[in-house]
């Protein structure tokens, strides 16, 4: 399997967590030409990272390619037994892409502190921390956020909010998290196979915001 991807990439590394606990073997490589560029669409039409191809056959969309390495490597499971439970699963990845990722990716523009506007810092901010908030009602991490052994569910939030963290500091405009996400933060920080995932990750972006 190839997985294209790159250091930066919080895509990337969502998907990268659900590679490292399944133990799938995979080559990584960056997208031929950047994302975006001609070269890359011509292998993976959105253009965008991350995407797997096994032989001709490509898929992007973070969450398609999770959901498909849960059927294809079904051991160990990121998907708990019953119905109604994996609908909650299924609705956190949801609120994760749609509502809370792009509160963290608009703070992207902000670490350069000769662009930055703390007005709209402290905006962002608090929307930020409204998705945090309901995430945090809405969980009683046992220990994951939803489940015994981690689940798909826990794989965006891992990365953004870390990165929420990162990038608000970097603001000037630091956030804690609420007692229950930051236990679980904590907790998930220390699983082998998350640290195997995130660590590169975590350090490439460390050193892009410290660039900057
Ligand atoms: N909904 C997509 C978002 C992926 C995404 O935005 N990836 C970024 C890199 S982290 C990217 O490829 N950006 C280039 C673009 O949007 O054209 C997914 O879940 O895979």
């Amino acid at each position: 399997m190839i997985f294209y991807a790159s250091a930066l990439s919080s895509y990337s590394a969502k998907v990268r967590i659900v590679l490292s606990v399944k133990g799938v073997a995979f080559e990584e490589i960056s997208p031929p030409g950047g994302y975006r560029s001609a070269d890359y669409r011509a292998i993976v039409p959105m253009g965008t990272l991350p995407a797997i191809r096994v032989g001709d056959w490509v898929l992007s969309e973070s969450e398609a390619i999770n959901e498909f390495l849960e059927e294809r490597y079904p051991v160990p499971a990121m998907m708990p037994a019953d119905l109604q439970s994996r609908a909650r699963v299924r609705f956190l990845c949801r609120f994760h892409d749609l509502y809370l990722e792009p509160r963290v990716r608009a703070l992207f523009a902000q670490v350069k502190s000769a662009q930055r506007d703390p007005s709209e810092v402290a905006a962002l901010r608090t929307a930020l921390l409204q998705r945090i908030d309901q995430l945090a009602s809405w969980v009683q991490p046992q220990p994951w956020l939803l489940t015994t052994q981690i689940s798909l569910a826990d794989c965006g939030p891992l990365v953004n909010l870390w990165l929420a963290g990162a990038l608000m500091r970097a603001c000037g405009q630091p956030i804690l998290l609420p007692p229950v996400l930051q236990n679980w933060l904590d907790m998930a920080n220390r699983d082998a196979a998350v640290a195997r995932a995130l660590d590169p990750w975590r350090a490439a972006t460390r050193e892009w915001i410290a660039a900057r």
